[in-house]
């Protein structure tokens, strides 16, 4: 291999082969969607969420907006990556601090590890949308700390290792509606709370990333850059239409983007990803990845409605990337 990814063997990650007669470079499970809107009895729709790989086992925070239209985060965990058993109860934040404490609204979550344990970022609400930050050694208690940045920001994504000594993060500064706008930066911090450094990343372009651009998944190690699956919004003349693309940064100065896809790796073709709360969105935010085969499996939301589930390999990946790149 020529792309390899750095980080852990993951030999039980979900998987399904390439289908014979698919040609693209991303391919969908047959079980998609593996997580469906009433999984829980209290559930509208979960989508949007983040899992990880701990002891030997799968956890993730969940997306569950409840029939009251609360976007709530739910824990959950699940043997084989594909069966989930989501906690019914939303989680309830250890905070020190009161101004913090009041929880308005919480939804499309990440989570990374980093050294010790794993730290969640989502869009929280404080006087409008910003970037909440928490951390959790055993996906029973979850410590929040300060916001990282000040209203309005979404799609916070921490990157899984300190770069130049600081943590890392991409962030996409918003407005408190349903952000016409949108460019992927840069911030470091030396201790999670103070952020600096900004740099820009990338702007939207052209077709289905005109609109604008957020960073899913945690960008994914390898020896020629980060790997960043992203979303791409255009707007259509029925609104907003959400696709996938993916792009490589390099890796001591990730502001710094090597490749870019042209065109879209995934779009809301499928029924599930067209019909739903929000017809045509297809929204990665987390992958599990396997360093031996270079296997990437892609959980995304379909429709902000259900959790799908979408495969490649990091060295198909990365070729297309290359070999359209903007
Ligand atoms: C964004 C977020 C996402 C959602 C998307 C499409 O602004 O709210 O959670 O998937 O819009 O509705």
């Amino acid at each position: 291999m020529k792309v390899k990814i750095i980080g852990k063997s993951q030999s039980n990650l979900p998987w399904e082969d390439k289908p014979r007669d698919i040609l693209d470079v991303v391919w969908r499970s047959k079980l998609n969607p593996i997580v469906k809107r009433d999984a829980l009895p209290t559930s509208n729709s979960i989508f949007n969420s983040a899992v990880v790989s701990f002891k030997n086992h799968f956890f993730g925070v969940f997306r569950v907006d409840d029939k009251y239209r609360r976007m709530r985060l739910h824990k959950g965990s699940s043997l084989d990556g594909c069966h989930w058993k989501i906690d019914e109860n939303p989680i309830s934040f250890i905070c020190e601090e009161p101004e913090l404490a009041n929880f308005v609204y919480g939804y499309d979550p990440r989570v990374c590890w980093i050294e010790d344990r794993f730290y969640m970022t989502w869009c929280n609400w404080y006087h409008g949308p910003t970037i909440g930050v928490a951390y959790t050694y055993d996906f029973e208690e979850f410590f929040q700390f300060e916001n990282a940045f000040l209203p309005y920001n979404r799609n916070g994504v921490l990157f899984p290792k300190k770069i130049g000594g600081n943590f890392a993060m991409l962030s996409r500064p918003s407005d408190q509606g349903h952000t016409r706008f949108g460019d992927i930066f840069y911030s470091e911090s030396p201790d999670l709370i103070f952020w600096g450094k900004h740099r820009h990343v990338m702007a939207p372009t052209s077709g289905w990333q005109s609109t604008k651009i957020g960073a899913g998944p945690t960008p994914i190690e390898t020896n020629i850059g980060w790997l960043l699956i992203y979303h791409g919004v255009i707007t259509s003349c029925n609104g907003f239409l959400y696709s996938m693309g993916a792009a490589v940064l390099d890796l001591e100065k990730p502001w710094k983007v090597k490749y870019r896809t042209g065109p879209y790796i995934l779009s809301p073709q499928k029924i599930y990803e067209c019909v739903g709360d929000v017809p045509n969105v297809v929204f990665p935010c987390s992958t599990l990845t396997d360093v031996t085969t270079g296997r990437i499996a892609i959980y995304y939301g379909g429709a902000d409605t259900t959790i799908c589930l979408a495969f490649t390999y990091v060295e198909e990946l990365v070729d297309f990337i290359k070999m359209n790149s903007i």
